[in-house]
């Protein structure tokens, strides 16, 4: 794909975030997952241009729930920037979305720099803190529909993020009941073992995706190991929160 229609492609799905207006999907075969990549990377760089600041990543399909829910089967990555973070027990203004969706993730915080691929052994050293997480999925493309390389283009439907409180409880994260209520009426449960079998394992993932393409994590940078079940749908006026067991709850609103 040329660097014009690579461009091309970034501005319309930037633009569909900013006006919170879905598109269509590219046509069948018009680009391969590596230009994907690259389409998801020009459209972060244009968001940079506007002021945004990269805070860090997410994973995506890293439970069979997810896979089976959206019909895709690969493990993906994207980015996280500043602007998606929505405040912890706040009110979330689902005007700038088009068709949000929750989800019930698990976030890390990074001790260190993350630059080559890591195993399963370093995970847990790399780690600075662990919070329940609630991602907002939001595709720009009409109905949710897409492709892989659609998804990745779109920056893997990364919209928004709230993150509750840090810990640096470890023990129980690699099986922990995770429910998500809203207006106190339970929607999603399952369990952080639904994340590769253990949440830690997403950051091995990471660090090898993020070095096949010459890219390295600061310090300091979130990651979101991608959802433990299947995504739900929001709606105005509601209380959505997130209980993981032996962390903390994450909540907010909708307005
Ligand atoms: C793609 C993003 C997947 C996850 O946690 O698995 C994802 C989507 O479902 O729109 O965020």
């Amino acid at each position: 794909m040329s660097g014009n229609a690579i461009a091309n492609a970034a501005a319309v799905l930037d633009d569909a975030a900013v006006k919170a207006q879905a598109v269509d999907q590219f046509a069948p075969g018009s680009f391969d997952l590596a230009d994907a990549y690259r389409i998801q990377r020009a459209s972060i760089q244009r968001r940079v241009a506007r002021g945004d600041g990269i805070r860090g990543i997410k994973l995506g399909f890293t439970s069979r729930a997810k896979m089976i829910q959206m019909g895709v089967d690969s493990l993906i990555w994207g980015w996280l920037t500043e602007t998606m973070i929505e405040e912890e027990g706040g009110t979330v203004d689902l005007g700038r979305y088009i068709h949000p969706r929750v989800e019930p993730e698990v976030c890390f915080l990074t001790r260190r720099t993350i630059d080559r691929p890591i195993t399963a052994l370093e995970a847990a050293d790399y780690v600075e803190a662990v919070a329940p997480a609630l991602e907002i999925i939001d595709s720009r493309y009409r109905n949710f529909k897409f492709t892989l390389e659609d998804v990745v283009a779109d920056n893997c439907s990364s919209a928004g993020l709230v993150v509750g409180p840090w810990s640096r409880r470890f023990e129980g994260l690699g099986n922990a009941g995770v429910g998500v209520t809203v207006n106190g009426r339970l929607v999603l449960s399952g369990s952080t073992a639904a994340i590769l079998g253990h949440p830690l394992r997403t950051l091995v993932q990471a660090s090898r995706l993020l070095s096949s393409c010459e890219r390295s994590l600061p310090a300091g940078s979130l990651v979101m190991a991608g959802a433990a079940t299947a995504a739900h749908a929001l709606a105005p006026g509601a209380h959505i929160r997130c209980d993981i067991n032996g962390l903390d709850r994450v909540e907010f609103f909708t307005g």
